[in-house]
């Protein structure tokens, strides 16, 4: 049992308890599910290392969790989650992916319907069957239908976020092979692109036979389409496909940069060495038949009168130029951010209080926070109204001198409603209190282009808002962005001195690499935020700042990569 399989069973367990309507426990195992899907180290092995107790180590796992997580490690499954699955046996988490299907709705579906599968909801839906349901409606069902229509448009490609832990899982079987010299993921993966179609494994062996033969008979392995001596493709059970390849020491740096991609910056660097008069293959680099680079990436690029391209500015988007001139961006590194502009605590819909997350965002290294919980037109999420956000002040306050000694801060701030009309949810005198507003589109997402620009640029107006949170409100594979002119946001930021978010959020990744490149070139500031929502949630700043290195980001253009007093000052 991997760390995926056994959070995919815990995540099961909060939608099964939510369609009962048991209160506390869905956001429990939830949480549990986030943190096992995402910890370093294979649970199998630390249960077989450690034993029971030391599964409590994870965070969010507790007792009884730790219990069924042995119980799932010993036999496949824990006895609550065999009843309810009885109970309703359907495919909670293939219905639930659908954009605005909820576990409460799954359960009025098989309960009505006996619908268990998203198949069957397609058919039901085309059928006209789910608007003669209670509460449902036409809406609802047309809603279902574009929902599923979205969800198989996404070609099957997942969002690098979510599949990283899977990857790591099948790296860290590959590694273990005594055989495996070295092993890198290449590919889309490591140049971070925001989803990935396929996982690409390079492994150094000299044993080329034997590392495939281990490879195939991995428990992981669903199907192998295809394998030879140095190419293996299968496909994995999780759905993914992955494709293997092993070459020899010598040509590791070749091989690295060829099954890194993209193609397209592969066909450049090719056509660069034919016109010196050499050639580029996933073996080397050669002049005749003498090989003069190909160890490391590094001496790739030197022989071909280049700089060092970062896998992540890979995609003939002018890096080549830029490296032949000696103009590639100095990129944020993943180290380099002070602080983190989005927090939600348990004061709305976060899991932990303001004190926790500090602490938590203490151990990852930033040196300050912003408080933001929701304001309260957001009212499923407890959103604050103006009384609350000020006994938050308070609270923060007095909090802050906990945090005198480590020379951290917490700052106040709120993730504002931006209404329909742009208007914000609360009061401007209040705003005016907070050091860090940020305002967000959290509905009224299908709008026309010219009405979404228009609500934007009239929050950014606004003189408390700082800073638009996850601009686009997409949710990669989910939702759709709403629709903007992307200019005009620009002028306006630009003259209202308003930042722009990437939100670090693996489903949102928003705003996309190619808008953060063109903030960069325009001089528009922005910030990485977790929108973290829970303690460990500070762990998924590192995609942003993937993100940002995507659209050619140095630490000048990210405010919170600044110490805290020149972020401050920058803020209107
Ligand atoms: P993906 O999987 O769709 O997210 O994108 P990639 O970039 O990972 O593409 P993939 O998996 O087809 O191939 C991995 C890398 O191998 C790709 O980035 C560049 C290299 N590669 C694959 N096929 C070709 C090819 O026909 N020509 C060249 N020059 N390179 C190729
Ligand atoms: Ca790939
Ligand atoms: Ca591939
Ligand atoms: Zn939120």
């Amino acid at each position: 049992m991997t760390n995926r399989e056994i959070a995919n069973i815990l995540r099961e367990m909060a939608a099964l308890y939510e369609m009962e309507s048991v209160l506390f426990k869905p956001r429990a195992y939830e949480n549990a599910a986030a943190s096992v899907e995402s910890f370093g180290e294979e649970l199998s092995d630390i249960y077989k290392k450690e034993g029971a107790r030391a599964l409590e180590n994870v965070p969010g796992v507790g007792k009884g969790i730790a219990a069924h997580i042995q119980a799932i490690l010993e036999k496949k499954d824990f006895s609550e989650h065999v009843k309810l699955k009885n109970k309703y046996p359907v495919d909670v988490i293939g219905l639930t992916a659908i954009e605005g299907v909820g576990p409460k709705m799954v359960k009025v579906l098989w309960q009505k319907l006996k619908i268990r599968t998203v198949g069957d909801l397609e058919r039901a839906a085309r059928r006209r069957k789910i608007r003669g349901l209670e509460h449902f409606g036409e809406k609802t069902e047309k809603k279902i239908l574009k929902g599923i229509s979205f969800l198989r448009s996404s070609g099957g490609r997942k969002v690098l976020g979510v599949a990283l832990s899977d990857v790591f899982s099948l790296r860290r079987m590959i590694e273990a092979f005594s055989e495996v010299k070295k092993i890198e993921i290449t590919g889309s993966i490591r140049r971070k692109k925001e989803t990935i179609g396929d996982i690409d494994i390079l492994v150094v062996s000299s044993k080329a036979a034997r590392v495939t033969e281990r490879f195939i008979r991995l428990p992981w392995i669903d199907h192998v389409y295809g394998t030879g001596p140095t190419k293996t493709n299968v496909r994995l059970k999780n759905g993914l496909d992955a494709d293997l390849r092993i070459v020899p020491e010598k040509s590791f740096g070749a091989a690295l940069n060829y099954f890194t991609g993209s193609k397209e910056h592969n066909v450049a660097l090719r056509e660069i060495a034919i016109k010196k008069g050499l050639k580029l293959n996933e073996y080397g680099l050669y002049r005749g038949k003498r090989m003069i680079a190909g160890k490391t990436e590094e001496e790739v690029y030197r022989a071909l009168g280049l700089r060092y391209i970062a896998p992540e500015l890979r995609e003939m988007r002018g890096e080549i130029e830029a490296s032949r001139k000696n103009a590639l961006p100095d990129l944020i590194e993943y180290g380099d951010l002070k602080g983190d502009l989005q927090v939600q605590t348990d004061w709305t819909d976060g899991e932990d209080s303001i004190e926790a997350m500090a602490h938590a965002a203490i151990e990852v290294g930033l040196r300050y926070i912003a408080i933001t919980d929701h304001t309260k037109s957001l009212a499923m999420t407890g959103g604050a109204d103006e009384k609350k956000i000020l006994r938050q002040i308070d609270e923060i306050i007095k909090l802050s001198k906990k945090f005198l000694k480590s020379d951290f801060r917490i700052l106040t701030g709120a993730e504002v409603n931006i209404m329909k009309d742009g208007s914000l949810d609360i009061s401007d005198d209040v705003l005016a209190r907070l050091d860090v507003v940020g305002a967000a589109v959290h509905s009224h997402f299908g709008l026309s282009r010219a009405e979404e620009t228009k609500r934007v640029i009239r929050a950014m107006e606004n003189k408390n808002v700082d800073i638009i949170f996850h601009l686009t409100g997409r949710l990669i594979n989910k939702r759709e962005p709403i629709q903007i002119d992307f200019e005009e946001i620009l002028k306006a930021a630009k003259r209202t001195g308003t930042i722009l978010e990437i939100n670090a959020f693996p489903e949102r990744a928003d705003i996309k690499d190619q808008y953060i490149r063109e903030c960069v070139r325009e001089g528009v500031k922005m910030s990485i935020d977790s929108d973290a929502h829970a303690r460990e949630h500070f762990k998924l700043l590192e995609y942003g700042i993937a993100q940002a290195r995507r659209g050619w980001a140095t630490r000048a253009d990210i405010i919170n990569a600044w110490p805290v007093e020149k972020m401050l000052n920058f803020l209107k």
